[in-house]
């Protein structure tokens, strides 16, 4: 099933389901060369979520600010590639939600764990707004919270599940947007956790 969440903006109801195990396995891959860590804010806040990327280059922040760098910081090595079934992924909700030609050139890779949680920001850091952000959700389910254009616009709430990918374009792409904190709970394949993948152009 298909949602529309906003204008630009369409919800793709366990899209990725039939993928979870091929998707586990190349996240597996990924955090062995890349592992999770946990970023400071550029006010010197240690973030409750923790992450890491893939591709030609990766979203990060530190004291020098936020921004994308084609080396990890943490390895000195660039991030590990894209894998095909990220990419085919990405490129058919992308299609699916009205967005043809989607070609992403970075995956931010959050780990939620109870008690961690994303505060309304907008995500502005990439070159080009008029490509979408695809969003893929794994493990436990979590309360998106989807604001407007203005910080101070009230957020809906939106259940995100297992498998659901969320397509953010056009008028939806610069939102003010956030996770609420993430319950306790148990999933099959990823136990205790939530990992959301963004698929960005930000090059
Ligand atoms: C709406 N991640 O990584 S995914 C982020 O669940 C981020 O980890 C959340 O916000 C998460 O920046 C939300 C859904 C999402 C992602 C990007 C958006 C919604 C968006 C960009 C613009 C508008
Ligand atoms: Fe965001």
């Amino acid at each position: 099933p298909r949602e529309p969440l906003a204008e630009g903006a369409v919800l793709l109801v366990r899209f990725a389901k039939s993928m979870e195990m091929e998707l586990a396995a190349a996240l597996d891959a990924i955090i062995g060369a890349a592992p999770f860590r946990h970023m400071m804010t550029p006010g010197g806040f240690r973030m409750s979520v923790a992450m890491t990327n893939c591709g030609q280059a990766g979203w990060v922040t530190d004291a020098r600010g936020y921004r994308y760098d084609p080396i990890d910081p943490e390895t000195g090595r660039p991030w590990p590639p894209l894998p095909p079934s990220f990419l085919d992924l990405a490129a058919r909700a992308a299609k699916e939600a009205g967005y043809g030609g989607f070609v992403p050139d970075s995956c931010l890779i959050n780990r939620y764990e109870p008690g961690s949680r994303l505060s309304l920001h907008q995500d502005r850091n990439e070159r080009d707004f008029s490509a979408p952000i695809v969003s893929v959700s794994l493990g436990l389910p979590a309360t998106f919270l989807f604001g407007g254009a203005q910080r101070s616009d009230r957020p809906r709430r939106i259940r995100l599940e297992h498998g659901d990918i969320a397509v953010w374009g056009g008028p939806s792409r610069l939102a003010f947007h956030g996770v609420a904190q993430l319950e306790d709970g148990h999933h099959p394949i990823f136990g205790g956790r939530r990992i959301n993948l963004t698929f960005r152009k930000a090059l």
